[in-house]
This record gives structure tokens, C-alpha cells and sequence, in this order.
């Protein structure tokens, strides 16, 4: 049984969800001194067993290992210099770090960044409360917010400062707005990724994106044992129709290349079909009430953004509640959703011109083929485009509006015993 604390029925800032964007807000007020409660509908074992993003951007790296949390990632992560485009059976390198003055990505699961989140919540002795049932959250328009919830067959109700929600595209927080305060923007794609591991080496040095008239496919990797493969798929598609010879032969037709290089098959333990949006809830406060990471915007994983804009936007919302803490002032909570918002439609932009450009779109669509052909080939002869797309996945620097002098200030006492020398 996961060791929480007792729930306390007040706290500075009530977080609902324990994701990236609810355990890394509650880690990053936590080092500043200001408290958190985090309510997760969902248990720990669940929470930590979800298996989603990979590619961590450096200002994410940057952040876990400035906050103490980024020991384990150093040791078990492997740092990606470049990625490969590959079109027309040919590989394009794009060299990130070349492009970017050494700037890289980590690959590193987005479930191992849970983990050491939550143990590092614990080891401070914060509020986490999994399994909390009929969340809801009330008067975030008024003075006194509170969020209600169910927990070990209990009623219970907290009072905050602030709500912040972190509850993912599907949680509540963002439907409690009333529709008429929210504009929303989305995109629905016309197909799915079809997403397996495989127990095996890796494939490849660096994450190959591959355009083929069959069909987008991607390689990616987990670990030295475990290997991550996606391919575009119809987004109605099951896994019961995709056995594991259909699979090989669908990836090995996507990926077949002229450069040296094939295809191992391997032990396929794990498959899964995900849908592809876009989405854009605007403003991203509502009185009380901050929306954080997916509850309030999904990009395509096209260009592996998800993960890292919630921790963009958790890091921005973080300095803004510190600074009220600390000083009153509320220009940064009164400029959150306009400086978050910026990020987030870099971010959709990129998602969806990657998208646009990797996947096999309308069949009967000859003419928007060729102008795909014609962009890939741009990107792989053009040093300007290659660096926009290598700024774009590396990850701009979070703009932050004042320096993170509070992370100087943390509470040195449980710090080091709980994370250990990890921080540099
Ligand atoms: P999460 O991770 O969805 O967490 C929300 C949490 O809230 C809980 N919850 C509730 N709790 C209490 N009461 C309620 N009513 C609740 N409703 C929901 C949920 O149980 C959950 O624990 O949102 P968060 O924190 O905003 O994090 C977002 C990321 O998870 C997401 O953007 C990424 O996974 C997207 N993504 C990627 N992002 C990257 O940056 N790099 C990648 O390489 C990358 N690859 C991916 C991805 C997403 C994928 N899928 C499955 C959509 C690859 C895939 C296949
Ligand atoms: C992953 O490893 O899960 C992954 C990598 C790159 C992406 C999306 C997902 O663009």
C-alpha cells in the first residue's frame, strides 16, 4: 500500500491528477515551501505502469536534474544527438545537437519520470491521495475554492487557494468551465498509431520517422532490451486484427530502406492503438482555476511534445504561485494562460506540420502526395529547415518571467536524504 499521508482539509493549491503536470507542479512548489495537495482517481501501481511518451526535450532534463529528480534518468536514459527522416528508401540524418549548440534529447519513459516523482513526493512527505473517486471541484469563480472527492468510501473536501488541474483531456476540471467562458480548437486526424514493444536490441542508433505510401511508421526504443515501434493505422483499427506476422511484415514493407539496414523481428509483449488530435482550450485559467499540460491542450505525438509542454506549463504556473506566495503580487498568475498559450501553439504547430508531413493522408489525393515528397526533400537538402525542425524538437528554453531563485531556497532538510547527489 502506497504510504500517504493523511489528507489534510486545507491546502495552498489543490492539484487534481497525478501526471507530469500534477507531480511535477507539487515537486517545484514543494522546493519553494509552498504546499499541495495532488488527487489522483487512479492508484499508484496504475499511474506508475502507464506506458506513454519517450523523448524528454532538454529543458525537461534540464528540470528534472536542477530539482533533484534526474539522477536515475542520467543513469538509465540514453541522450539522442540526431534523429532519422527516411523517405523514398533513404535515410536523412537531422543532427539536433549540431543545429542547436549541443542541445539533445533523452529517451527515458515517461512512467520512470512518474516514478521518481512520486518517490521523491514521498520522500518529502507530501499529499499524494490515489484512488480518490467523484472528484469534483467548486467555486473556483469565488474566494473559496475547494475540490470534493471520495476516498476509502469516505466524503471528503478540500479547501485551497488555488485549483489546479492536471486531470488530462478527459478529466473534469476542464469540463467545470462553463462552456461559454472556454473557446476550444481541435483536429481530429483521419488515422491512429498502432504502438508495440518488443523485447530486443536496439534498432537503431537514433529514432527513425519514416514516410512510405503505405503509411507513416516510427522505431523508437525504451532500453538496451526493450524496443518502442509505432506504425500509422486506421483509427478504428483493433489490436485483435494486427497479429504479430501482420505486424513484422507491415513494418519491414514501411521501413524498407536501400541504406544498410533491416528489420529483427522480436517478442512483441505489449500493443496498443492511439488516437492523433490536436486540441486548444483558451484561456487556461478560469478565476482559481489553472489548467495544466493535456487538460488543457493534446498535440499529435508526431513531434513527442505532450510530456514536455506540461512540464513547460507547470514550470511557468509553478514560479507564478511562488511569486504570489512570497510577494502578493499577481502579474504572473494574471499572465499565465497568455505566456503557456505561446508554448502551446508553437508546439501544435510543429505537432501538426510533422504529422503533415510523415503520414499517408487521402489515397485519392495524388497532388497533396507529391507537395509531401516536395517538403521532405526541402528538410533533407535544406540547412534552414533542418534547424527549425531540430530547434522545434530539442525544445525552445521554457521562458520563465524571472530567474528560479527559489529553487536556491529549497528546504534543504529532506532534500538530500530523499534524492540523494543526483542534482547538478
Ligand atoms: P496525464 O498524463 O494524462 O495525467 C493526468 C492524470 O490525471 C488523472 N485523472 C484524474 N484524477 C482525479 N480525478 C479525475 N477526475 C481525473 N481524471 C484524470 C489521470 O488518471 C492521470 O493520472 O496528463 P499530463 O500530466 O498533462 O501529461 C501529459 C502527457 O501524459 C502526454 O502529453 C504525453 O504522454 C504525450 N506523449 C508524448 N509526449 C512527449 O513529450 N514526448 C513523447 O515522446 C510522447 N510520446 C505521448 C507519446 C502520448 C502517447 N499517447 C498514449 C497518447 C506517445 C504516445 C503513444
Ligand atoms: C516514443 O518513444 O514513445 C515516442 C518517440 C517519438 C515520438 C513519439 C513517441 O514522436
Amino acid at each position: 500500500m502506497t504510504p500517504t499521508n493523511p489528507t489534510p482539509a486545507r491546502t495552498q493549491v489543490g492539484i487534481v491528477g497525478a501526471g507530469p503536470a500534477g507531480l511535477m507542479l507539487s515537486h517545484l512548489l514543494h522546493l519553494a515551501g509552498v504546499d499541495s495537495v495532488v488527487l489522483e482517481s487512479r492508484s499508484r501501481a496504475e499511474v506508475e505502469a502507464t506506458l506513454r511518451a519517450g523523448v524528454l526535450e532538454q529543458g525537461t532534463v534540464d528540470l528534472l536534474i536542477e530539482t533533484g529528480v534526474g539522477e536515475r534518468m542520467l543513469r538509465e536514459g540514453a541522450v539522442h544527438h540526431g534523429i532519422e527522416l527516411r523517405f523514398d528508401g533513404r535515410g536523412h540524418r537531422i543532427a539536433l545537437s549540431e543545429l542547436t549548440d549541443g542541445r539533445a534529447i533523452m529517451l527515458y519513459a515517461q512512467h520512470e519520470v512518474i516514478k521518481d516523482l512520486i518517490a521523491a513526493r514521498l520522500a518529502a512527505e507530501g499529499s499524494l491521495v490515489f484512488d480518490a473517486q467523484d472528484v469534483s471541484i467548486h467555486d473556483f469563480d469565488a474566494s473559496k475554492p475547494h475540490i470534493r472527492f471520495t476516498h476509502a468510501d469516505r466524503k471528503r473536501q478540500l479547501a485551497c487557494d488555488f485549483i489546479v488541474g492536471c486531470d488530462g483531456f478527459r478529466g473534469v476540471c476542464r469540463a467545470s468551465v462553463p462552456a461559454n467562458v472556454r473557446h476550444e480548437y481541435s483536429r481530429t486526424y483521419p488515422f491512429g498509431w498502432f504502438g508495440i514493444l518488443v523485447k530486443a536490441p536496439p534498432y537503431s542508433p537514433e529514432l527513425i520517422y519514416a514516410n512510405h505510401e503505405r503509411g507513416f511508421s516510427l522505431v523508437s526504443t525504451r532500453s538496451r532490451d526493450v524496443q518502442r515501434l509505432y506504425f500509422q493505422c486506421d483509427p478504428d483499427d483493433s489490436t485483435e486484427s494486427w497479429p504479430d506476422d501482420r505486424i513484422w511484415a507491415e513494418l519491414a514493407a514501411r521501413l524498407a530502406t536501400q541504406d544498410d539496414w533491416t528489420l529483427r523481428e522480436g517478442d512483441i509483449f505489449q500493443k496498443g492503438i492511439v488516437a492523433m488530435r490536436s486540441f486548444v482550450c483558451e484561456p487556461m485559467q478560469f478565476g482559481s482555476l489553472f489548467l495544466a499540460g493535456d487538460a488543457a491542450h493534446i498535440v499529435p505525438p508526431t513531434g513527442a511534445k505532450g510530456l514536455n509542454l506540461a512540464i513547460a506549463d507547470v514550470c511557468v504556473l509553478s514560479d507564478a504561485l511562488i511569486e504570489y506566495y512570497a510577494t502578493g503580487r499577481r502579474d504572473g498568475l494574471g499572465g499565465y494562460s497568455a505566456l503557456a498559450l505561446e508554448r502551446v501553439w508553437a508546439a501544435e504547430h510543429f505537432s501538426w506540420w510533422m504529422t503533415s508531413m510523415l503520414h499517408r493522408f487521402d489515397d485519392r489525393d495524388p497532388f497533396q502526395q507529391r507537395l509531401q515528397l516536395a517538403q521532405l526533400k526541402e528538410v533533407a537538402r535544406s540547412h534552414a529547415f533542418q534547424t527549425a525542425l531540430a530547434e522545434n524538437y530539442v525544445g525552445h528554453p521554457i521562458r520563465r518571467r524571472a530567474s528560479p531563485e527559489h529553487l536556491k531556497r529549497r528546504p534543504q532538510k529532506k532534500r538530500r536524504g530523499a534524492y540523494g547527489v543526483g542534482a547538478t
